[in-house]
């Protein structure tokens, strides 16, 4: 029996924090814990690209994030590494399609963990949901400076494409999306946003959070 119910992974997608220490110039906890109190209502943690934590480091980050999650219920998943994500007793995975095969991943965390799935078409999202996809990560909405190997941008559009093709699954918009363009992917029948920098980027995580929340808070309802 899958744990995570269509019903549950919608809520938690709402507004979902993707971060790890380089997308940050301060304390990633710290971030965390503000973006938590300012309406986070799912994280993965993210530890790639340039100067990323490798190893010991990457492991002490990912108990620490975990933590604070678990103190406030946060779910708790975690980017391409099925081994870490078991080690950290993660609440889900995502990967992407260049990552390990989705459903290798599913047959390793089992029924009771979230699953998610990049998907930049009806093709790729059907494959992803066969694979037992719990929802798809679709992007990027807009130009992003986060991911280097970032697809070409699908906009709001790519959204609702592929609820025209009948995919009904979960799923979350990622890429570029700031507070003036969440309504937009929201209205195309995405379950929530998905952001780094809007939030660990902003000069005031909380009020950041907040305003995003507000907003996909609304839209969802
Ligand atoms: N996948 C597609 S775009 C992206 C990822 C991880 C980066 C999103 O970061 P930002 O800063 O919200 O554009
Ligand atoms: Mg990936």
């Amino acid at each position: 029996m899958r744990r995570w119910d269509a019903e549950a992974v919608r809520r938690a997608l709402q507004l979902y924090l993707v971060m790890g220490s380089v997308n940050t110039t301060r304390d990633p906890v710290e971030v965390l814990r503000q973006a938590i109190t300012g309406g986070i209502t799912l994280f993965q943690f993210r530890e790639k690209g340039t100067g990323a934590l490798t190893g010991e480091a990457r492991l002490a980050l990912a108990l620490r994030l975990r933590e604070v999650c678990s103190q406030h219920r946060i779910p708790f998943i975690v980017n391409d590494d099925v081994e870490l994500a078991v080690a950290v007793e993660a609440d889900g995975v995502h990967v992407g399609q260049e990552d390990a095969d989705a459903a290798l991943v599913r047959a390793r965390i089992g029924e009771g963990r979230m699953l998610g799935v990049s998907a930049h078409s009806a093709l790729e999202a059907r494959h992803a949901v066969q694979a037992g996809a719990d929802y798809l990560g679709v992007g990027p909405m807009y130009p992003t400076r986060s991911k280097a190997d970032a697809h070409a941008v699908l906009g709001p559009a790519g959204v609702a494409e592929l609820r025209a093709a009948g995919i009904a699954v979960p799923v979350v918009g990622i890429g570029g999306i700031t507070p003036d363009t969440a309504a937009a992917v929201m209205a195309a029948e995405a379950d929530g946003i998905a952001v780094i920098s809007a939030i660990a980027g902003a000069a005031d995580v909380h009020a950041a959070t907040a305003q995003l929340a507000a907003i996909t808070r609304t839209e969802q309802a």
